[in-house]
């Protein structure tokens, strides 16, 4: 049947454009990704679009988007972005049916939002990154103009026999055009998937080479009993894949060791210094149990963890480039650690030269550093909260001073100097647990690195501090496990826990949000034992 009603072939057409839409965004987004290959996989458009959406997320959303979804936040922005390519695909497809060229110019805009979002983020370097958004568009629109043409061509004619007539033919022109289009479209993607498979094998197979030599100052041996062997208790060592994960990272850079340099330079930096990976394993290893806190951690939240890390002494480099603290008179105070996807985190010069073990680390509980944790090398100063800190994918060091920079976090509300507030949290019981009246188990950990746990207290409802057993005491950048054996009676209860630290300071009551220094207060449990 040749001849449709006129209404169904309003609809049949607008299902076409609509398909011939979201065919030309699919191609714009292959054609860019498949182009990114070339430039870098962080400057295709997703990514780029999604990583300018980050860099402009004010710290409190980005607080709730951690609180939300977790780690899993990237993966539902990327799925958003995504959603919404999709429904303004369909629009200018159908557009297309009236204005062809306005439809297409429609798809370049979007290819120019994309280069515009790609050339602002802080890490591009150079403008190289607009051009596959850009290439990506020009695809697009171009499929879009063309699609449209079968479809535009068949408008109503004055003859309407006439128009009719020729409708078969445009139809069967369509189907091929888009069948072409939708092949080739995929081929790019592939093609796209397999040249950005092989970089990543190519990163992999560095790290897969990687032999770490044995550290020249080892681990103090833990204690017996530092860990607790209680049901629902975290281990005192965080195993690498249980290890807290946060970064702006949408792609997790997959850099190859064999090309990795460091940039050492900057304000009284007497000898700036340029590193290679082999050049920092010749030196002398020492290898330190640290635990790490994000600042976005809430009082009882997740983003803490503890790990063995190996990696050269900082202050030994620093000392290496000339570089003064400025209590011996070195006009920087401020160190600023830059990674390859773009993110600066500033540490104050002082404390990175005090003596704690700062590090560049190489290697993570026994093996190379994963790469979601920064692979081949990343910076971490014991006491200091993550985004002040631990760069990750580093890449460059910069003696500046706090008046001069502020690094990413900072220009976005978040404080310069940022000290890890003293914490404790109850692993066992869970909330809204309903344990057996009798003796219940309370246990938890409670960090204050660098200066080291002297008490853990907890408290039912509001009744009397009760001093929980601490376990054996870790080094002292470390967090350290408690229990307290309850005597449950039924009914709800509130258990509260309280850390003091070796300075004398106890947790305070008073809870503060996690901008802009970290959360204060502290962690309660509400149980219901039956
Ligand atoms: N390159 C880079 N390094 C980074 C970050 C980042 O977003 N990008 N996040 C920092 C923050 S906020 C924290 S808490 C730690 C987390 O390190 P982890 O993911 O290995 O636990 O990395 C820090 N280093
Ligand atoms: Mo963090």
């Amino acid at each position: 049947m040749l001849v449709v009603s006129t209404r169904g072939s309003t609809a049949l057409k607008g299902a076409a454009a609509a398909l011939g839409g979201l065919l030309a965004g699919y191609t714009a987004l292959t054609v860019a990704e498949l182009v990114s290959v070339a430039v870098r996989p962080e400057a295709g458009p997703v990514t780029a679009v999604g990583g300018a959406v980050i860099d402009r997320t004010p710290a409190a959303v980005k607080d709730w988007a951690i609180r939300e979804f977790g780690t899993a936040d990237k993966l539902v922005l990327q799925l958003g972005i995504l959603a919404l390519l999709t429904v303004f695909a369909v629009a200018l497809g159908l557009l297309a049916l009236r204005r062809r060229r306005t439809a297409a110019a429609g798809v370049l805009v979007f290819g120019v939002v994309g280069a515009l979002a790609a050339a602002g983020r802080p890490d591009s370097a150079s403008p190289t990154d607009t051009v596959p958004s850009l290439v990506g568009a020009l695809a697009g629109a171009v499929v879009l103009y063309a699609l449209a043409g079968p479809l535009t061509a068949a408008a109503p004619a004055p003859e309407g026999a006439a128009a009719g007539g020729s409708r078969p033919v445009d139809r069967r022109r369509f189907l091929l055009a888009t069948a072409g289009v939708a092949a080739a479209a995929t081929g790019a993607g592939l093609a796209g998937r397999r040249l950005n498979a092989t970089t990543v094998a190519g990163a992999e197979a560095s790290r897969a080479a990687i032999r770490l030599p044995a550290p020249a100052s080892p681990a103090p041996e833990l204690p017996r009993g530092v860990g607790l062997r209680v049901p629902g208790a975290v281990p005192f060592t965080t195993p690498s894949g249980d290890f807290y994960r946060v970064d702006t990272a949408l792609t997790v850079p997959r850099l190859d060791a064999g090309r990795w340099r460091l940039r050492l330079h900057g304000k009284g930096v007497e000898r700036p210094l340029t590193l290679d990976f082999q050049d920092l394993l010749r030196r002398d290893l020492i290898e330190r149990d640290i635990t790490m806190t994000c600042v976005s951690n809430e009082v009882g939240g997740p983003y803490v963890s503890t790990a063995r890390w190996l990696g050269v002494r900082l202050k030994d480099l620093l000392e290496e480039a000339g570089v003064r603290p400025p209590s011996r008179g070195g006009p920087a105070d401020q160190l600023v650690a830059r990674s390859t996807d773009g993110m600066t985190i500033g540490s104050p010069v002082e404390t990175v030269m005090d003596g704690r073990d700062a590090m560049l680390a190489v290697g993570m509980n026994g093996e190379p550093l994963p790469f979601d944790h920064g692979f081949p090398v990343r910076m971490l100063v014991p006491g200091l909260y993550g985004y002040v800190s631990a760069c990750k994918w580093i890449e460059d060091i910069e003696l500046t001073t706090f008046a001069d920079y502020d690094p990413y976090w900072v220009e976005r509300d978040w404080a310069r100097e940022a000290p890890i507030k003293t914490q404790s949290r109850i692993d066992t019981p869970k909330p809204f647990a309903s344990p057996a009246a009798g003796t219940v188990v309370v246990a938890g950990v409670a960090w204050a690195q660098h200066k080291g746990i002297e008490r853990v207290e907890l408290r039912v409802d509001d009744g009397p501090w009760q001093q929980a057993r601490l376990a054996a005491e870790g080094p002292l950048d470390t967090w350290r496990q408690w229990s307290w054996e309850w005597p449950a009676t039924a009914g709800s209860h509130t258990l509260q826990v309280r850390a003091t630290d070796r300075t004398g300071y106890t947790q305070t009551a008073k809870r503060t949000r996690t901008v802009p220094d970290g959360a204060s207060g502290r962690h309660s449990v509400v149980v219901n034992v039956t």
